[in-house]
């Protein structure tokens, strides 16, 4: 169970705490009572019976919020940044959903703490929902739980989702591409623009944030990003990643930040493709949900006698493995 920075107050016991009662919890969250919100998302983060309730009680406001992701190597400036992001959506007049995605990495004690600290800013912000996630025990991983928890969000009320990841895997970049705009910060001297190609990240970049803008080597890591769009093939009409600076510790940038999602935004939206990311988003959601159902039922027949007998005939070469495949599918259909 991860640590949680939502905003609820200290003495947060009494019926929403512990209920399972999700229509009462609907109902309170979409009244922007926050502990009914940190009880929900932590239904969907520990995979709860009752999720599937949850997540057709919040079927109805799917789609209402503009989800950002921002991605980057631990301690580029993550946190800093998604804070200074806040206070500007919170200018803005948007109610602001974050969500920080610990991925059980060894990074995660420090990441939790560093987001606490780094968010406390907001912590009585009634406008703000601060959140880290983590998705140990959910039964199709971090993409299915991420996408559950901003549905929860968006039936808050809240306007904009940041969605917080550290750049590390496979997994985490899916979640970074979950998002209807993706942030991948970089900082200078890390060997990030390398990095970047290597695990991926360049694909799912739609705005990149060279931060830590006040040390030795930003220039060349931008001159390295933009070398590395310029290679890129892209057709006329597609979106050209943006490059923008920011020295997130002192809230510089930011504005140029906020300008490049407005701008991508916009993009998305004379081009049909927030549509069409966000029908992908549902695909990829579905078939998480759907394989994590498929692996839990093919463990229950590990459990029992059908897989040993299949096991067993393969072994001794009565069938073979891609027959015996078949079969324990067939009886996973009926
Ligand atoms: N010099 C400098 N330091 C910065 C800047 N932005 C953030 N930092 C510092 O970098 C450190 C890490 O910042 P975080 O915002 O926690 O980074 P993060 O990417 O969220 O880190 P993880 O969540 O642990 O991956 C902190 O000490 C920040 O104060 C910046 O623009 N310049
Ligand atoms: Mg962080």
């Amino acid at each position: 169970m991860s640590e949680t920075v939502e905003n609820a107050p200290a003495a947060a016991t009494g019926p929403v705490r512990r209920s399972r009662d999700v229509p009462m919890l609907v109902e309170r969250a979409r009244a922007g009572d926050p502990r009914a919100v940190a009880r929900l998302i932590t239904l969907v983060e520990s995979g709860d019976e009752v999720l599937p309730q949850v997540a057709a009680a919040l079927a109805p406001y799917a789609g209402q919020a503009q989800v950002v992701g921002l991605t980057g190597s631990p301690g580029v400036g993550k946190s800093t940044t998604t804070n200074e992001l806040v206070r500007a959506l919170r200018a803005r007049g948007h109610r602001v959903g974050v969500l920080a995605i610990d991925p059980s990495s060894p990074f995660t004690g420090g990441a939790i703490l560093g987001d606490r600290v780094r968010m406390q800013d907001h912590a009585t912000d009634p406008g703000v929902y601060i959140r880290s996630m983590s998705s140990r025990g959910h039964l199709g991983g971090l993409s299915a739980a991420t996408p559950q928890a901003v549905r929860v969000l968006e039936g808050a009320g809240c306007d904009v989702v940041l969605v917080e990841t550290v750049g590390v895997g496979q997994a985490e970049v899916e979640v970074a591409s979950l998002a209807d705009t993706t942030l991948v910060l970089l900082a200078p001297g890390m060997g990030d623009a390398i990095q970047a190609v290597k695990a991926g990240i360049l694909e799912i970049a739609d705005v990149f944030v060279v931060n830590k803008a006040d040390r030795d080597g930003a220039d060349a890591t931008v001159r390295d990003i933009q070398g590395m769009i310029a290679l890129g093939e892209r057709g006329p009409g597609e979106w050209r990643p943006q490059v923008v600076r920011s020295i997130a510790a002192r809230g510089e940038g930011i504005d140029d930040i906020a300008a490049a999602i407005d701008k991508h935004r916009d993009w998305l939206e004379k081009h049909g493709e927030l549509r069409r990311r966000r029908e992908a988003r549902a695909a990829a959601e579905v078939e998480a949900i759907a394989l994590g159902a498929l692996r839990a039922r093919i463990g229950s027949l590990r459990d029992g006698t059908e897989l040993a007998t299949l096991a067993a005939k393969v072994a001794e070469g009565a069938i073979d493995p891609y027959a015996a495949a078949d079969e324990l599918l067939a009886q996973l259909g009926s």
